[in-house]
């Protein structure tokens, strides 16, 4: 038996947004917490994140990031994951897409969360060039985590809070043409349930579709993707099945918002993750995953 750790080893592309549980201080933490190492490796580093700030400080990273890519590719660092999330510029879409190709040898699960816009708008950094870059990116995952804002975005088509069942699962069926083998889409309506959310995903390689049912809490922290894709990316590379990692992403974000939405504080802040993160080390309940059908594959 080889004596070298087996950890999971994962390139964390994401911007630092120093006060803001968002990106990279809620990702680290999360991976570690889940047995990873988090290879952080910043696209741009800010003051706060921008959904709630204004005059926030922004310096974009792409110059250090192909520097860095270069020396972990001369000391040979192999990753069995490469999880990108928030781009500073249209540029490090080929930087990131590049950094893939040379690991694609080691086979890495890739997790590209294309950040860009939630409610229908998009954040304040991105723009129609950010929104190409992002196609392109995402036709170099296996896992893409596009909200239902970035979906339309993705899809070019026009954004609507309830798309109806049949819609979504065409949604996710084309996205998944677009190169993903695995889409999950969040914050997805679900149709007759009032104001419930969850989180549906197809897999194009066993034509299953799953869904996560979420209860409706009245509040949207910022960050708060950020929170379930990494949890998700932790939980497969623990070995969980997709419905098992959605489950664990919904619950995980649902505990999250639990504890925060009885405090007064601005939601800008963030969800108190500081409360619940032990959790992720503690035993797997499963709670709530639905199997939606299947198609012919
Ligand atoms: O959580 C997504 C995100 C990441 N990074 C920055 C952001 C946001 C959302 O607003 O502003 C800088």
């Amino acid at each position: 038996m080889s004596m070298a750790p087996y950890i999971p080893r994962v390139a964390a592309i994401h911007d630092l947004s120093g006060y803001g549980r968002n990106s990279l201080s809620v990702v680290i933490p999360i991976l570690s917490t889940m047995g990873c190492q988090a290879v952080a490796l910043p696209t741009a580093v800010l003051s706060t994140h921008t959904g709630g700030f204004e005059d926030y400080a922004f310096e974009d990273l792409t110059g250090f990031m192909k520097k860095a890519i270069d020396h972990w590719m001369k000391l040979d660092i192999r990753f069995h994951c490469v999880y990108s999330g928030f781009l500073g510029s249209p540029a490090q879409v080929e930087l990131v897409s590049d950094f893939i190709m040379r690991q694609r040898e080691h086979k890495p699960l890739v997790v590209v969360d294309p950040v860009l816009a939630d409610d229908g708008k998009l954040y304040a950094t991105m723009d129609m060039d950010m929104v190409a870059g992002m196609k392109y990116l995402i036709s170099r995952a296996d896992v893409v985590t596009p909200n239902l804002t970035e979906a339309s975005l993705l899809l070019g088509k026009s954004y609507k809070a309830d798309l109806g069942e049949e819609t979504l699962k065409e949604w996710l069926v084309s996205l998944a043409d677009m190169g993903p083998e695995t889409v999950v889409i969040t914050s997805a309506p679900i149709s007759g349930k009032g104001k419930d959310i969850s989180v549906a995903a197809y897999n194009r390689q066993s034509g299953h579709f799953w869904r996560a049912p979420c209860v409706y809490i009245p509040a949207n922290y910022p960050g708060a993707g950020d929170v379930f894709t990494s949890v998700l990316t932790g939980s497969l590379l623990q070995g969980d099945s997709l419905p098992v990692a959605l489950d664990r992403g919904v619950q995980f974000v649902t505990q999250a918002i639990r504890a925060s939405y009885g405090f007064d504080y601005p939601r800008r802040d963030g969800v108190l993750l500081e409360r619940v993160l032990g959790s992720l080390n503690g035993p797997v309940f499963l709670g709530s995953y639905e199997w939606l059908d299947e198609r012919e594959v």
